[in-house]
């Protein structure tokens, strides 16, 4: 049975050329600042994102832990919204590893984190409260809708952030789709941001990895990091090779994903049973709704990969399906029909 796998854009597999530059990468061990190919990496990286530096690390969970652990000392305290990716999905790794302690301030619909909520969270010098040092945006919101943050935004919250002698961190997992989305460059939705993680690895369909970017002495510290946590990597440019190619040629494709999101969503709307509300939809993460007659997340996942349609279950009654390289509009329709006929066979 042909299978349509929307559970997330990270099982996106390398395409061929990713593969042919791979195997023909020129190597060496980066531990010693010696794999050329990770250089150049890094130096698009850097380019891409309009800062001085950047480094290669092995995911984003990876990217945004170590850019905490460059910004920050342990006691110090990061302020991030309560849906995020860093606070939700990285095991506590902030307080885990770093000793951090996280102030978190409720998320918006649009993943945004209501400004006057950030400066009312920032301490003031006090004996008895830890230092406010880290706010940290994500662009796009995994949780929320995959919503793209505005540069205007940005821009707003990290001057509140830098006047109080904060430093601002972006999980630019999907930042790539926040651009196609908002006509905004990512060196422009970065610019006010001290350090920005994105990944190779989620819809720029690279195997392996993520980059985090900022200053020079910024990248120096994080690569201190980086070899503290185990992710030194030796022959790693035939990881990066991969990664080239996702920068140079897989960003451009993003906007037939988001195109396929908006299809899937309102298809998905037209189905009784199911909520969602198509003009949350902006880029390639569609969150859908079971209505409280119906059956629960996890029983429907089920019944739906068992008709070949694999999403995941996030919640009781929510579900995620990510569009993603190379699924097409074809199985897009075969998803929507499947899902409605999954609903109707649950509800009877
Ligand atoms: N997100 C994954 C899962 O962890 C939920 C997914 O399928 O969406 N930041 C954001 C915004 C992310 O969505 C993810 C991965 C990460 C960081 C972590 O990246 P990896 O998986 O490379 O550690």
């Amino acid at each position: 049975m042909p299978v349509v796998d929307l559970r997330s854009d990270t099982i996106t597999q390398p395409t061929s050329k990713m593969r042919t530059a791979m195997a023909n990468a020129e190597l060496g061990d980066d531990v010693f600042g010696e794999d050329p190919t990770v250089a150049r990496l890094e130096t698009l990286a850097a380019y891409t994102m309009g800062k001085e530096a950047a480094l290669f690390v092995s995911s984003g969970t990876m990217g945004n832990l170590v850019s905490q652990l460059a910004h920050c000392g342990r006691g110090d305290e990061i302020i991030l919204g309560d849906q995020s990716h860093v606070f939700y999905y990285e095991q506590g790794g902030s307080a885990a590893v770093g000793g951090l302690h996280a102030r978190t301030l409720p998320n918006r619909a649009d993943g945004t984190i209501d400004p006057a909520d950030i400066l009312a969270a920032i301490r003031p010098e006090d004996i008895h409260f830890p230092r406010s040092r880290l706010l940290i945006l994500e662009n796009t919101h995994n949780r929320c809708n995959g919503y793209p943050l505005e540069k205007s935004y940005i821009d707003g919250v990290a001057e509140t952030a830098r006047s109080a002698g904060m430093k601002l961190h972006i999980d630019g997992a999907r930042i790539f789709n926040a651009a196609e989305a908002t006509g905004t460059s990512p060196a422009e939705l970065s610019a006010a941001a001290d350090s920005i993680t994105f990944c190779l690895s989620k819809g720029l369909c690279a195997p392996v990895g993520s980059v985090l970017c900022g200053s020079s002495d910024f990248v120096a510290r994080a690569r201190r990091a980086r070899k503290l946590l185990g992710g030194g990597m030796r022959q790693a440019g035939v990881l990066a090779a991969a990664g080239i190619v996702a920068i140079e040629e897989m960003t451009a494709r993003l906007a037939q994903d988001h195109a396929n999101a908006a299809r899937l969503a309102s298809g998905l709307a037209g189905i009784e049973g199911i909520s969602l509300d198509p003009s949350q939809v902006r880029t390639n993460i569609v969150f859908f709704h079971l209505n409280e007659n119906g059956p629960d997340a996890a029983t429907f996942r089920q019944a739906l990969a068992e008709r070949g349609v694999r999403v995941l279950a996030l919640g009781p009654r929510s579900l995620r399906a990510v569009t993603h390289h190379p699924i097409t509009e074809n199985e897009i329709r075969v998803a929507i029909s499947e899902i409605g006929a999954c609903v109707q066979e649950l509800h009877r």
